[in-house]
């Protein structure tokens, strides 16, 4: 066998940690994130609240219409962040290589370390009950042949489920006449894009590959791949704490001249490093602009900021570097936050969920937004997901640079 990959995901994370916390919650709605009476979004809810259909991301006003007897209550990010840590030191010893995807989700690569798809099931399942006898919590865990297969694994029987896709031909079989968004990549617009071609389920994929890679060009290429089974992606070992920076850059097809562009591309790299960092839960003090030349010579310009990992701060700063450059077609523009640390982190303010504080920013970065999309005749609104995703993103910005005005 060539891989054997775990995927383990936490159950409700920061709504479990909270009820394991204070037994008082237990068997409650519990919703995270904003108070009903403040402007922001559900971080998470508990199972309990999800029957009332509160879910990730949603605003908080409409929680509060569908489960107005539930218990709101402000993230800890810091105890989250300390239980990350515990639950990954536990899972790390099962594997040769660990790739931390969010505080509470990693993908372990066991193929060496267990050497037996056999002994890999007791790996699943000891990892399952270390994370509930030592951290009082649940999780999910996913057993495969694959990254992608582990991780539709650990989603199959949530909250507190284990599932083994042992081979590509288990996965296909899974998933044959599900809807196109249980393949990775697929988000709505996609789904959306191939449900109007008649494609609907992974099978509809099967069956009309040209069609697919037509309408969707590289991604479709992957997807009608996955459709098969195929994923030969490795376990890219990846700890945020060990991380020094996190940044993004493009190289274009064609070198580009003129600041206007250069500037919204920044613009948007500086959005993506700013998802990234959310994601694992990070602040920087530090920003560097990079910047490679028509002719190959590259420099680098760094700036100290306040703790922060605001795409408009990470903008405003990496433009205030740019300006200070030498005017020369560019080949290669990335920007990244640097001197991350559990200092940085300290400070966090609650920026993603609580708009209270950041309100002024975030309004600025969506009118941005906005602005940008319309010089270029793009969609941004409701899209943004998809956007940021790398090949996406690489995509978008050569559209970008195709269809720019002067
Ligand atoms: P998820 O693993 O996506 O969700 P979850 O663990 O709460 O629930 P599930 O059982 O479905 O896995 O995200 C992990 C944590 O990340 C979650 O507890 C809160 C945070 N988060 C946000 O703050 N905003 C978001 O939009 C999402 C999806 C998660
Ligand atoms: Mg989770």
């Amino acid at each position: 066998m060539d891989q054997i990959i775990i995927h383990v995901d936490m159950d409700a994370f920061y709504a479990s940690v909270e009820i394991r916390d204070n037994p008082e919650l237990r068997g409650r709605p519990l919703i995270i994130g904003s108070l009903p009476h403040e402007r922001g979004v559900v971080a998470t809810a508990s199972y309990e609240a999800r029957k009332y259909g509160v879910h990730s991301a949603m605003n908080i006003k409409e929680a509060y219409r569908l489960c107005p007897n539930g218990v709101y209550m402000h993230p800890h990010f810091e105890k989250y962040r300390a239980v990350s840590q515990q639950l990954h030191a536990i899972w790390d010893a099962y594997a040769s290589a660990s790739e931390t995807i969010a505080l509470d989700e990693a993908y372990l690569d066991v193929t060496q370390m267990a050497g037996s798809w056999e002994r890999a099931q007791v790996f699943a399942r000891e990892i399952k009950r270390r994370t509930l006898e030592e951290l009082h919590l649940t999780c999910s865990v996913g057993l495969a042949y694959s990254k992608s297969a582990a991780k539709t694994a650990s989603e199959e029987k949530k909250p507190d489920g284990y599932f083994e896709i042992p081979t590509a031909e288990d996965f296909v079989r899974l998933i044959l006449d599900r809807d196109v968004r249980v393949l990775l990549t697929v988000g709505e617009k996609t789904g959306e894009k191939l449900h109007r071609a008649g494609i609907r389920t992974v099978r509809d994929i099967r069956e009309k590959q040209q069609e697919v890679v037509r309408l969707l060009g590289k991604q479709g290429v992957w997807l009608t791949r996955l459709a098969f089974g195929e994923d030969h992606r490795r376990v890219t070992p990846y700890n945020p704490q060990d991380a020094k920076s996190i940044g993004r850059e493009v190289t274009f097809q064609e070198d580009v001249s003129g600041r206007p562009f250069l500037k919204d591309v920044l613009f948007l790299l500086a959005l993506s490093v700013e998802r990234r960092a959310a994601r694992v839960g990070l602040c920087g003090e530090g920003v560097t602009l990079k910047l490679t030349y028509a002719d190959m010579k590259g420099i680098t310009r760094s700036k100290r900021v306040a703790s922060t990992r605001s795409a408009w701060t990470l903008y405003r700063e990496a433009e205030g570097l740019l300006d200070r450059t030498a005017d020369r077609p560019v080949r290669l523009i990335g920007v990244s936050l640097t001197h991350l640390s559990d200092q940085a982190y300290r400070q966090l303010r609650f920026e993603d969920i609580l708009h209270d504080g950041a309100a002024e920013e975030e309004k600025e970065t969506q009118a941005a937004l906005l602005r940008l999309g319309e010089r270029y005749g793009l969609d941004f609104a409701g899209n943004l997901d998809k956007v940021f995703r790398s090949d996406t993103l690489y995509r978008t910005i050569e559209y970008m640079r195709r269809h720019r005005k002067g």
